[in-house]
């Protein structure tokens, strides 16, 4: 059964059969079992998981969306729940959960596998689930004799891009990866309807592009996404220009290291999710991430504003 829908209406349901056989199940990556924790209690009323790189940020969404929710206050400290691992965190604010995934689909598969896998014991019904990354942007005016005079595509760095297609490295809709030894291709599906809804909760006043976009997804920061600057390079700065030129012709909006994976794994799984990403360079212009720390931090809520409007639409609070 690979449809999407397929978790909708009862509680969730995992393309494993060797799960109905397993008594316990230990969720390695966040220190939690299924004989340690009363999974249910915890979870069951789970209807949204935001999952992101970095420990921090998820820790302070977490605050950030409870707060909005109005089911944290100002000061109070919500506990890591993933406590008795060091790998991943994890936060509850009533219907969301947030956690962190590190960098790439190899660790962000892990945590995946874990999240869903928690809900399906916890008896939760109805999860979104959404990425919520920072990426780098591709959308300035540029001339190219090869690409016509002029292409202006304006993704200015703190755009918020929401993916409304991603490809992987080699720039196909599929998700590439390595079952008993061989290749296998999963393919890339991802919720138009959803990714609409997410980015038509933007607002005029709002101070930043929200785009819906192509997503080139990449197994690598440095000489996977085309930069000069890692510790080995075969390519020139020419390359670079026209591969990133590349890109922007055939409308990739943002790169980042996550979404081929996630769009693939829980369309596998039949969850719905979506990719909101905040741009933090132009690679048009650049490959380095310079702006200074308080401004990344400024960019980086922008996403999590979006996705809180969005959440709270959906449980019908007032926005
Ligand atoms: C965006 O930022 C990280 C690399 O710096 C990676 O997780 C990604 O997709």
């Amino acid at each position: 059964m690979e449809n999407e829908n397929r978790n909708a209406q009862k509680g969730m349901q995992l393309p494993n059969p060797h799960l109905a056989q397993m008594t316990d199940d230990n969720l390695y990556h966040f220190g939690i079992s299924r004989t340690s924790h009363d999974l249910p209690a915890l979870f069951g009323d789970v209807k949204f998981v935001c999952i992101g790189g970095s420990a921090r940020r998820m820790e302070n969404f977490a605050h950030y969306i409870g707060n909005e929710l109005g089911v944290v206050s100002e000061n109070e400290r919500l506990p890591n729940l993933a406590g008795n691992s060091d790998r991943f965190v994890l936060y509850k604010a009533g219907p969301v959960l947030s956690a962190n995934h590190g960098i790439g689909v190899p660790s962000m598969s892990v945590a995946l596998h874990e999240l869903l896998k928690m809900l399906y014991y916890a008896g939760s019904r109805d999860v979104t689930f959404i990425r919520i990354g920072t990426c780098g942007g591709i959308g300035k005016s540029f001339s190219h004799a090869m690409y016509g005079t002029c292409v202006s595509t304006g993704v200015p760095p703190g755009s918020v891009i929401v993916s409304n297609a991603a490809v992987n490295g080699k720039m196909e809709h599929a998700f590439e990866t390595v079952v008993l030894a061989k290749g296998i291709h999963r393919p890339i599906i991802v919720d138009q309807e959803l990714a609409s809804e997410i980015s038509s909760c933007s607002r005029t006043e709002d101070p930043f592009k929200i785009i819906l976009g192509k997503t080139y997804c990449t197994d690598d920061f440095y000489e996977g996404q085309a930069r000069t600057h890692g510790a080995v390079c075969d390519i020139s700065e020419e390359d670079e220009l026209q591969f990133v030129k590349h890109l922007n012709s055939q409308g990739v909006k943002n790169i980042e290291m996550e979404s081929a994976g996630f769009f693939a794994l829980c369309h596998k799984a039949g969850v719905k999710c979506s990719v909101v990403c905040v741009t933090f360079i132009d690679r048009l212009s650049t490959e380095d991430v310079t702006a200074d720390a308080d401004v990344l931090s400024e960019w980086t809520q922008r996403p999590q504003v979006l996705v809180a409007r969005f959440i709270k639409k959906r449980l019908v609070i007032s926005v």
